[in-house]
């Protein structure tokens, strides 16, 4: 099968500078190479181009850069959508989380019904109205159920993305007071930390799979290295301890893998600026191998 390769070096949507680097860091952990050995026809279309801050205005404080991201945003969709169409599996390396509403919107568009994992430590359920920051990062799975600037809620021209009962949210340890009010409204499922230490990953997995898979035509995953512990990513933006841990993201990547429900994916809010010579892009490598069937046997 073939997959293909999208970076889109984005860092309008969170404070901290440096994730724009996140595609060129995890190229240089020999992603490409990884995937080839794997038996993958790779095809990389390089970088999106995204503005620089220091050209822009930020904004409206409460949405920051919210053109630009929105613009960054539709080129990603269109361009997924085209990939969507030639049968490929779309793989987007970011950048910061924000590229989650392009990369949605576009492997969304052509499908029924989508199944959606959110590996984070946060909950990305902001809206302008209750971000404590007003970066866009912090929003996009908001966004992708509908909830949100029109702007960003109808790019791609429909809305949802996704149904609140096809999303699976693991790792989660870090959530503002009106995330957990949408998480409770929707009936959205959140593996939090706490049911990953008390089930173990292999029962949040199987419980997973069953969620996103029942009903659906197709499954992206939605991968923040912050959702991992920062012992072993410690090159993310904002990171929180307590996290999941190198193996226990390993046997969750691994088991999906076997599930083969995977449709796309995407690996985002890698720093290289915040890291331990690169050893964060190097883990969502490792990840990614997992993800296409690599075995320790
Ligand atoms: C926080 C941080 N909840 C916000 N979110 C992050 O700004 O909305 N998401 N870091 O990955
Ligand atoms: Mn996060
Ligand atoms: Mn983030
Ligand atoms: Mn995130």
């Amino acid at each position: 099968q073939g997959i293909t390769i999208i970076g889109v070096p984005m860092d309008l949507g969170a404070d901290r500078r440096g994730v724009d680097m996140g595609p060129s860091a995890i190229r240089y952990a020999s992603v490409q190479e990884k995937l080839t050995l794997l038996g993958f026809d790779v095809k990389d279309l390089g970088n999106l181009q995204v503005p620089t801050p220091e050209s822009y205005d930020v904004g409206e404080t409460h949405l920051k850069y919210l053109r630009e991201i929105t613009s960054v945003n539709e080129e990603l969709a269109e361009t997924l959508d085209k990939v969507v169409l030639e049968g490929c599996f779309p793989l987007v390396l970011g950048g910061d989380h924000s590229i989650a509403i392009g990369t949605i919107a576009g492997v969304a568009k052509r499908r029924k019904r989508m199944g959606l994992v959110w590996f984070d430590a946060h909950g990305d359920l902001n809206t302008a109205e209750t971000s404590p920051t007003g970066n866009i990062h912090g929003m996009p799975l908001a966004v992708s159920l509908g909830i949100g600037h029109p702007d960003l809620v109808n790019l791609a021209g429909f809305t949802p993305k996704v149904q609140p009962e096809n999303i699976v949210v693991i790792g989660a340890r870090s959530l503002d007071e009106g995330e957990r009010h949408l998480i409770r409204e929707k009936g959205i499922r959140v593996f939090t930390m706490h049911d990953i230490d008390r089930l173990g990953m292999g029962r949040v997995i199987e419980e997973s799979i069953d969620i996103v898979s029942k009903d659906t035509d197709s499954v992206h995953l939605s991968l923040d290295l912050d959702g991992m512990d920062p012992k072993d990513a410690p090159g993310v933006g904002t990171p929180v301890p307590g996290g999941i841990s190198y193996r226990e993201s390993h046997l969750a990547m691994e088991m999906l893998s076997d599930a083969g429900v995977l449709t796309s994916a995407e690996f985002v809010e890698v720093n290289p600026i915040l890291d331990r010579k690169n050893c964060t892009a190097q883990a969502a490598v490792a990840l990614i191998g997992s993800v296409f069937g690599e075995k320790i046997l």
